[in-house]
């Protein structure tokens, strides 16, 4: 694990940062349980988490163990990297509003997406529809 700053209050749950997060954004932490300060988090997209450019970049690639949604719409998350948005994906809908730990979550391509997102977007639910989730 790499050091963090994690805030001593916070708690080894979702639920209360759900409640404390900005609407329109999702979120991104390196623990399970959205535990201690999140390493990201966008209103917009991000094509590529381990470059230099937009709202996640450098060490976040590769790392996130909890997701968090509270847009409007879902998100999909990549395994892979480009604005091709191509190869395994997961959702998080906005109902679904968070997954404590992706180690219960594959990608379409059967990889396991904990530690292994590298880009996301925001989509209509219609595009994420095959998805569900072990919370
Ligand atoms: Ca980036």
């Amino acid at each position: 694990m790499p050091a963090t700053s994690a805030q001593a209050n916070d708690n080894w749950t979702c639920s209360d940062d759900y409640t404390a997060a900005a609407y329109g954004y999702m979120y991104a932490w390196d623990y399970i349980e959205c535990h201690g300060s999140a390493m990201g988090y966008s209103s917009s997209w991000d094509s590529d988490w381990g470059n230099s450019s937009g709202p996640l970049q450098g060490a976040d690639t590769n790392r996130a163990s909890s997701i968090l949604n509270k847009g409007s719409i879902a998100v999909q998350f990549f395994n892979g990297t480009g604005q091709d948005w191509g190869g395994g994906y997961i959702c998080l809908s906005r109902d679904e509003a968070y997954a404590s730990s992706l180690a219960d979550n594959d990608f379409t391509s059967g990889y396991e997406s904990n530690g292994a997102i590298s880009s996301h977007r925001w989509v209509t639910a219609s595009k994420c529809s095959d998805n569900s989730w072990a919370t």
